[in-house]
């Protein structure tokens, strides 16, 4: 909120307080109720500027991060702790930040020059998940710009028969979310897969290996087991992260297994933001992805969502 408006949020919230004190018991109920929904609304107001405030708390420690360390990005960095925590007059900020890296971005897998490799990732999480082989070529064909059906997907054709009728997006996908629409999805299998998906709008961004989840670093390689993938996070955890990816690569847990070295890294530039704000018994949530520039530093938020109730703080 900008100074003036703040202080007329002042004003108005002194006026209300005045008004109430004069009227004093005497007021009539219906009034009474009409000068409390007035005062919610601004507390509302008030919480919704909090949640704006945590985002650019949010942005400031990803800037901090950048200047420490712009080549490195793992779950051992200041911006990734689970407490971020502000305390200010009369409430607090809660803040969870979340590297959009350590997923598998859906866009890859029609876009971009590791097409092939993309899919086969995916391929390997739905395998590792338990998940009917078949979700690939329906992701495929949602997202692909032609009206040409992958074996197994489902194409525009497809998808008119349903109720109510829509279309596949045919481009690349701004939220993960869109992929609920796919042909026969249920809650079931998008609440398995979702953890591990994100759509971001470079096809040439790669994993990070730092903040990769166990599922995703399995799902770099069909030589990955579950197994392996465990005593790898534990190698990282080790390490606060592994340097490089040729550090990962070589790390004796994957000997004799070739993963591919194509699009991977340990550098962050997509994080999703999620805030919980309180001003008094009023709440705000927040989701942003801000987009973190790999050479400068410079953040931008690219999708903000006010208002949604967010799972993770
Ligand atoms: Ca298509
Ligand atoms: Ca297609």
């Amino acid at each position: 909120m900008r100074r003036r408006q703040r202080g007329v949020a002042l004003i108005t919230i002194m006026l209300v307080v005045a008004v109430a004190t004069i009227l004093g018991v005497e007021i009539a109920s219906e009034q009474h109720f009409a000068i409390l929904r007035g005062a919610h609304s601004l507390e509302d107001e008030q919480a919704r500027q909090y949640a704006l405030g945590g985002e650019e708390l949010a942005r400031q420690v990803l800037h901090a991060d950048f200047v420490k360390q712009p080549g490195k990005d793992s779950n051992f960095e200041p911006w990734a702790a689970k407490d971020l925590h502000y305390e200010f007059e009369g409430g607090e900020v809660l803040i969870h930040i979340e590297d959009l890296q350590g997923r598998l971005n859906v866009n890859r897998v029609a876009y971009g020059n590791e097409i092939a490799i993309s899919r086969a990732r995916l391929q390997k999480l739905l395998a590792d998940l338990g998940l009917d082989p078949t979700w690939l070529p329906k992701i495929v064909d949602w997202i692909d710009a032609d009206e040409a059906r992958e074996p197994g997907g489902a194409e525009d054709f497809d998808y008119l028969g349903t109720t109510p009728p829509h279309r596949t997006a045919g481009t690349m996908l701004t939220d993960p979310s869109e992929l609920r629409m796919l042909l026969d999805m249920d809650n079931e299998t998008w609440a398995k897969l979702r953890p591990y998906l994100t759509a971001l709008p470079d096809p040439a961004t790669p994993v990070n290996i730092n903040t990769a989840s166990a599922e995703v670093l399995a799902s770099l390689s069909t030589a990955i087991t579950p197994q392996m993938a465990e005593t790898l996070m534990a190698t990282r955890d080790s390490l606060e992260g592994y340097d490089s990816v040729n550090a990962f690569l070589q790390d004796p847990a994957l000997a004799g297994t070739a993963v591919p070295n194509t699009g991977l890294g340990v550098q962050s530039g997509f994080f999703e933001v999620r805030i919980r704000a309180r001003f008094n018994d009023r709440f705000a949530y927040l989701t942003s992805v801000i987009q973190r520039n790999l050479t400068d530093g410079r953040l931008r938020v690219i999708s903000r969502d006010l208002g949604k109730r967010v799972a993770g703080v």
